[in-house]
């Protein structure tokens, strides 16, 4: 038997000596008397039919592992079909116990988590958190030498955290820089991952098939665009540039400076003026052109400009209003509930594997992927945005040729919005305040060192304080509604006024909820904290407190709300002068936007951009709404834009550049 501690709860596992690989059987008992001396619980591993890895142990244990690689993505489908296939939790973990002896470490956390997130058995398990247990994916290198130091030479209590600088990857020079702080941002990143590891595109068909996962595909990923366009215009530069000349040097580059714990490589750097090439890697299973890439372009387009997509039986399907852009969303991306991947191909995940090959297509250097190949760490790297500026681009291809809203579609007759106002924590009305704060994560779990104990990174992230929204509605009869709240510049990089077909896809979505108005005037109240796009500040970086007895449902709720946008970037930036921004709310009608269902006790609180786990997303209306198909005739500018459910308020985004430091 032997015995593997699990962080601080110091618990082990007796397993059985057929389980250790052959590097290790032969200590078993050895193992077993250094590991049991720190354990303070012991659980035994039951013996089950040890089950064939087969193929998956293909992937070296020191590679890097990427999910758009699709050898990897078949991996991982098969060791996620193993977890999700064993009768029960005690088969499960011996099966797990089992494959980390053997599998490679990113594959393994990978598939376990969307086991866990999708056995109706496991609702009660934590997932483990990806920042304690590879923090190499977040952390620039030279903190984990600090913190070995650190850890090795100063009894815990008396550790101070080791500060990540703000600025580590790039200098001044570098005009991309400016937004490093909103790139690099972990929360930012351990959102996206989230958003994967919940929407999986590679699974069986019953783990990835969830209510308009297409479509909420385009709309997360839109709004993160929407949301680093308006950091872009507070930091005085232009929208980004959509990534479509394929064949020319491109100008952006980035040197993450991560070091990989697992692969003992560096992340590879993208110099300038690289150029994409065609993928030869048979070590990876990738041959993919960049003709390849340009057809299924092409392809995707034609089938845009035709209203229908082929299935694979040659059938056409038309892409209505409603339900096209959950099709197109899968065919994008693409999932494996794409209607027709031989023919549409793999357009958004190659983009990524192309991208992230860039150093090395032929692998005659041995070099891995970029930051570009991982959900992890993609969003890092300024060309992520370039390139999904492309990618929304299609989209918003499809979504310019659908029927404009009428009025009676936007309007909601009775109810009339007299006045909102933003109230902020100890600043002055309609003027939202940003400022940098310092916190500080625990990463000892990700770290393998003796002796054991909490070492603390401090890192530097984007804040605002805290407001609430004052909104005055009149309303002619006792209804519900559901209010939508929408932000964006007031005016162009230009200094000018929008024209509302522009301007509606800079609207970043703030909040979304149920508001019941009685008969006559009502004021509504909310505050920030309650947003549906974000998660709060400690669930992206809090441990689970294991010495507290946490029901299931807490647990289920912890993992999947994982998912959301961080709470600490729900206001872009703004500036020193006070950005101006357009406040809009609106109250449309329940009854074209209520989806009947029970999501009591199930994480919502972030539905927005993640949906809620195992329900229908709970909002009947296209995603983007209103904001998401060009204007009706007539309609130039916001203002005329406004039925009577809907008001503008001018508001502004003032940063202090001051850093707060964590409490002690
Ligand atoms: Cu989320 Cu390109 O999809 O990264």
């Amino acid at each position: 038997p032997i015995f593997i501690p699990k962080g601080d709860e110091r618990k082990a596992f007796d397993v059985p000596a057929e389980y250790l690989s052959d590097r290790y059987r032969p200590l078993g008992t050895q193992l077993a008397n250094r590991f049991g001396e720190e354990a303070n619980e012991v659980v035994s591993v039951s013996r089950i039919s040890i089950p064939n890895l087969g193929e998956i142990l293909e992937l070296q244990r020191d590679a890097n592992f990427s999910l758009f690689i699709p050898k990897h993505r078949l991996y991982a489908g098969r060791l996620i079909d193993i977890f999700l296939g064993v009768r029960n939790v005690d088969d499960l973990l011996a099966v797990a116990v089992y494959a980390r002896e053997r599998v490679n470490p990113y594959l393994f956390n990978y598939a376990l988590s969307v086991a866990i997130l999708h056995r109706s058995d496991t609702q009660d398990l934590d997932i483990p958190s990806i920042i304690r247990l590879f923090p190499d994916k977040y952390v620039d290198s030279k903190v984990f030498e600090k913190a070995r130091e650190e850890a090795n030479v100063v009894p815990e209590g008396s550790r101070m955290p080791i500060e990540i600088p703000k600025d580590f990857t790039a200098s001044d020079l570098e005009e991309e820089h400016k937004l490093a702080y909103f790139r690099e941002d972990i929360g930012l990143n351990l959102h996206h991952w989230h958003w994967h590891l919940v929407y999986p595109f590679e699974a069986s068909v019953s783990v990835v098939n969830k209510n308009r996962r297409g479509e909420l595909f385009y709309y997360m990923h839109q709004q993160v665009m929407a949301r680093y366009n308006f950091e872009r215009l507070c930091n005085g530069m232009q929208r980004t540039e959509r990534l479509i000349d394929w064949d020319r040097p491109i100008k952006e580059a980035y040197f993450p400076k991560l070091d990989s714990l697992v692969a003992s490589r560096s992340w590879p750097s993208r110099v300038t003026n690289q150029t994409l090439q065609n993928v030869r890697r048979e070590v990876d299973g990738i041959i993919v052109d960049v003709d390849d890439l340009k057809r299924w372009r092409d392809r995707i387009y034609n089938a845009i400009h035709s209203g229908a997509v082929r299935d694979k039986s040659g059938n056409s399907v038309p892409l209505t209003a409603t339900e096209g852009i959950d099709i197109l969303g899968n065919i994008v991306e693409s999932s494996v509930i794409s209607i027709n991947r031989d023919f549409y191909g793999d357009v958004h995940n190659m983009g990524h594997v192309m991208l992230s090959y860039i150093h090395d297509p032929d692998h005659r250097h041995l070099e891995s992927f970029g930051v570009m190949g991982d959900s992890a760490t993609a969003m890092r790297d300024p060309i992520f945005y370039r390139w999904h500026a492309f990618v929304d681009d299609l989209f918003q291809e499809f979504k310019s040729a659908l029927p404009r809203y009428s009025e009676n579609e936007l309007n909601n007759p009775g109810v009339v919005i007299q006045d909102i106002q933003l109230e902020v924590q100890g600043g002055s009305a309609n003027r939202l305040q940003t400022f940098w704060q310092q916190s500080d994560v625990d990463l000892s779990r990700g770290m393998d060192f003796q002796p054991r104990g909490s070492v603390f990174i401090r890192f530097t992230h984007l804040q605002h304080r805290p407001f609430s929204y004052k909104i005055s509605v009149q309303s002619n009869n006792a209804r519900q509604g559901t209010c939508r709240i929408f932000l964006a510049p007031k005016f162009d990089e230009r200094g000018n006024p929008w024209l509302f077909r522009d301007q509606r896809l800079m609207f970043i979505e703030l909040d979304k909820f149920l508001v019941n108005l009685k008969q006559g005037q009502n004021t509504i109240t909310r505050n920030s904290n309650q947003s549906s796009v974000t998660i709060p500040f400690e669930r992206t970086y809090r441990d689970l407190d294991t010495s507290r007895p946490v029901g299931g449902n807490d647990l289920a709720q912890f993992n999947f709300c994982g998912c959301g946008w961080p709470a600490n970037l729900l206001i872009p930036k703004g500036s020193a002068e006070g950005f101006a921004c357009q406040l809009f709310v609106m109250i449309s009608n329940i009854n074209d936007d209520l989806i009947q269902q029970d999501t009591s006790g199930t994480c919502n609180d972030a539905y927005s951009y993640c949906g809620v786990k195992d329900k229908l997303y709970p909002d009947r209306r296209s995603m983007g709404y209103p904001f998401d198909r060009m204007p009706r005739d007539g309609v130039d500018t916001l203002q005329q834009f406004l039925t009577s459910n809907m008001r503008v308020q001018d508001v502004a985004i003032q940063f202090e550049n001051r850093t707060f430091r964590p409490k002690q």
